[in-house]
């Protein structure tokens, strides 16, 4: 498929590119609607089992764009947008029941750099960069930013890589819990694939009611989350893929998981 997102399926894995590389894959309105188009698609498709996004060229997302929807003419209503880009997006990528790999290429800024925040596990290429661009143009992280941030890195970080703006290397947002691991460059895509398809093998139900659980356990005490935990262990508990993995065990053999 050509155009500004890339959608490719690799054996169980939906591959999503940002596709505007001259302008470092910033989100335009239209990006952002192929985005959540191309993530409803992901979760109708039973055959895919995980999804990568990533970027094409040197970025990955260089957040909202500037030029096209933004800069010029009249102050747009930021709220509109949002509400029909990001806060859907974000919504569509927390709550779909598979696991979603962010492949961080290049500079991930303002909205790009949050985009990722929200997937399930982030990697970066050594030469990739974050930045809450945001303060630099007068406006605070949305894309979820002030959600996602204070729980990876903890407050105070949150709130200096907010209110600076600063460029954190890729190794300086690994160091503060941002993403999952660092790959060089030259095998990065290599990488990439290769996790998302080594997620795609591991039982689908177990992964969907993991996310749901990790995505309540933010607004949750402990005891609604032990309450939940154990209601999503009663359902794990009577799949095929939880007979097949004691088998497997059993049977000192890999476990083939279905679904
Ligand atoms: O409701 C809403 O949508 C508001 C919500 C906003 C959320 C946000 O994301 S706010 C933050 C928006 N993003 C930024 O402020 C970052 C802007 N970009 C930059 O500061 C720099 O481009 C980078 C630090 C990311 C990278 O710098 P560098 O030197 O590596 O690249 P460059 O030369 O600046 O950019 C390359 C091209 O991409 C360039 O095009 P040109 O001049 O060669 O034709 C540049 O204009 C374009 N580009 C980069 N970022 C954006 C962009 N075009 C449109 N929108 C961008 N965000």
């Amino acid at each position: 498929m050509t155009g500004i997102l890339l959608s490719e399926t690799r054996g169980a894995v939906r591959i999503l590119t940002l596709n505007r590389p001259e302008r470092l894959n910033a989100m335009s309105l239209e990006l952002a609607r192929a985005l959540i188009a191309a993530f409803d698609a992901a979760a109708a498709d039973g055959a895919v089992r995980a999804v990568l996004l990533t970027g094409a060229g040197r970025g990955f997302c260089a957040g909202a764009d500037l030029v096209q929807d933004i800069g010029g003419g009249q102050a747009p209503d930021l709220g509109d947008i949002i509400d029909a880009t990001y806060n859907p997006l974000v919504r569509k990528m927390r709550a779909l029941a598979k696991p979603i790999v962010v492949a961080v290429n290049g500079v991930a800024a303002g909205a790009g750099m949050n985009l990722a925040l929200a997937g399930d596990i982030i990697i970066a290429a050594r030469s990739a960069n974050f930045t809450q661009a945001f303060v630099r143009i007068g406006l605070i992280p949305d894309a979820g930013g002030t959600y996602f941030l204070p729980r990876l890195v903890g407050e105070a970080r949150a709130r200096a890589m907010a209110m600076l703006g600063e460029t954190l290397t890729a190794a300086q947002a690994l160091e503060a819990g941002l993403v999952w691991k660092l790959f060089d460059d030259e095998v990065f895509a290599v990488e990439a694939l290769t996790l998302a398809t080594n997620l795609a093998a591991k039982p689908p139900r177990a992964l969907a009611a993991m996310k749901l659980a990790l995505n309540a356990s933010a607004g949750n005490g402990l005891e609604a989350q032990l309450n939940l935990e154990r209601d999503l262990q009663r359902e794990m508990g009577r799949t095929a893929d939880f007979a097949e993995g004691v088998q497997a065990f059993l049977e000192k053999r890999p476990a083939v998981f279905k679904g």
